[in-house]
């Protein structure tokens, strides 16, 4: 739907997307009605999208609200399963949010990036090589990072040129009900997470195929051939596929590779040596992996080597993402706040080799916690634990064996206990990690104020 004109539209969720859908919308003259679970004294004052005619509709979904209504535009915290959803789902109203508006709408080549690890930071530094791709151009074209990352670019859309570049992180909660895919296309990787929300591995996979389902001969899909998940997603490529791993490409397959403490490139025939490995500035092997997709999408997107280069030298990560906060009694501290699944907390250990004292907790989601337990005992110096899913965690971790490496176990009530006891706890040569492996809503509004509390408390300590 593109002409909103006079189109009564309700969007679900007064956050980021919600707010800049509405704006908007309201615009291109929709009637739109924006609605919240939260009061107006919990979201904040809304009045300058009262003033552009947005209606409010706040402190629950009102069954009322969708009789005339042409579409319902979700959030990405909205779950299909909200019986309001389901409800319009029966009447036969269209379901749509801001990305799918945004792809609608969008004159310029789009990079899709999806992933259930990785995401922002691949994001990042594609959106850094493009950036620099286009300062050897002589500024030539706009270049425009966002979408799950944190900013939704459907308030920009009417800025953004046919020339331009835009480099968009979807979540599979914004690609469960789209029916339009980017013309470039990347799965970076994919492995349980988001199953409360999800429910199986199935739907979750098949949220992130959308990304691939809709493209058109000459888009191209990016897939990592090293990774299970995302590689089985082959048989939803309906475009040229380009992959990403550590060894060469088989056959006819073209992507990026390493060899001989290079990333590579194969294209056809021609094998092209990019850059020396020790030039990622990143930590861990997981981040390899993002380089490496990174690489693969910026040379699908004809980004110039000289730009791809420049980017991995410079590019030093993203907060909260395994990211350096202080050294602290010989310690250094490390915010990796962004690990909301056993997935990424085990992405984090496995980046370290001197003895870490690892920060756990926040909420669960339904995620299986045994394998980061056994990767725990084995690999982990200490353990604090914090937030609602402690117990939990706990108990995955079970009573200590005879032997091995893991020596103790805390449970803190707060993460702020958890900073004291880890301060208390440390010793030099030590790594303190915050990789929670839950989310933060059982204390923090998101993730992202989690890491800046932990942040805050790590530099105060004294
Ligand atoms: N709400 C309702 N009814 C409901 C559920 C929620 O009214 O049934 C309301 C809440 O009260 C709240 C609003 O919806 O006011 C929250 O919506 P939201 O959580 O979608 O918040 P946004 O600020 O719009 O954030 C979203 C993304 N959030 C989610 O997908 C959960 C942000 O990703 C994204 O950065 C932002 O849009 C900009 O695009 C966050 C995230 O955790 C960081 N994403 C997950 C991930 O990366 O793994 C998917």
């Amino acid at each position: 739907m593109q002409n909103f004109s006079g189109k009564h539209v309700i969007i679900i969720g007064a956050g980021r997307q919600g707010t800049a859908l509405s704006r908007y919308l309201v615009e291109h003259g929709a009637q739109v009605t924006l609605t919240d679970n939260r009061t107006e004294d919990q979201i904040g004052s809304l009045s300058d999208l009262c003033a552009s005619g947005v209606k409010l509709s706040l402190g629950g979904h009102d069954p009322a609200l969708l009789t005339g209504a042409d579409l319902l535009c979700l959030s990405g915290g909205v779950s299909l399963a909200l019986p309001f959803v389901r409800e319009a789902t029966a009447q036969g109203i269209k379901l749509s949010n801001d990305s799918q508006i945004f792809l609608e709408a969008c004159p310029a080549t789009v990079i899709g990036i999806t992933g259930s690890a990785g995401k922002s930071t691949t994001t990042s530094l594609v959106g850094l090589m493009a950036t620099r791709f286009n300062e050897m151009k002589g500024e030539r074209f706009k270049v425009w990072v966002g979408g799950n990352i944190g900013n939704p670019l459907i308030d920009h859309v009417d800025e953004i040129g046919e020339d331009d570049l835009v480099v968009l992180e979807l979540s599979s909660f914004q690609l469960e009900l789209m029916t339009r895919s980017p013309q470039i296309a990347a799965v970076i990787n994919l492995t349980p997470n988001h199953l409360d929300r999800h429910l199986t591995m199935e739907a979750y996979a098949a949220a992130k195929a959308n990304i691939l389902l809709y493209q058109k001969q000459g888009d191209v899909a990016i897939l990592n051939r090293d990774d299970p998940g995302s590689w089985a997603l082959q048989n939803s490529v309906k475009s040229d596929l380009i992959s990403f791993g550590f060894h060469k490409p088989p056959g006819s397959e073209n992507g990026s590779y390493i060899d001989r403490e290079h990333v590579c490139l194969k294209i056809g025939k021609d094998n092209l040596k990019m850059f020396p490995l020790d030039w990622i500035q990143l930590r861990g092997k997981h981040n390899v992996y993002n380089v490496l997709a990174a690489s693969a999408i910026a040379a699908s997107a004809s980004l110039a080597l000289p730009a791809i280069q420049s980017a991995v030298e410079n590019f030093t990560g993203v907060p909260h993402r395994l990211e350096f906060v202080r050294e602290f009694k010989g310690a250094s501290w490390y915010n990796d706040s962004i690990a909301t699944a056993p997935e990424r907390t085990l992405a984090a250990i496995e980046s370290f080799d001197e003895p870490i004292i690892l920060l756990l907790g926040g909420r669960d989601k339904n995620l299986p916690w045994e394998k980061l337990a056994d990767v725990i005992r084995r690999k982990v110096f200490r353990v604090i634990l914090f937030g609602e899913a402690a117990d939990l965690i706990s108990n995955a971790i079970g009573p200590k064996k005879r032997g091995q490496y893991l020596q103790s176990v805390v449970r803190c009530a707060t993460l702020q206990e958890a900073v004291k006891t880890a301060a208390n706890q440390v010793a030099e040569g030590n790594i303190v990690l915050l990789s929670p492996g839950g989310t933060s809503y059982d204390a923090f509004k998101d993730f992202e104020e989690r890491g800046e509390c932990y942040r805050k408390w790590v530099n105060e300590l004294m």
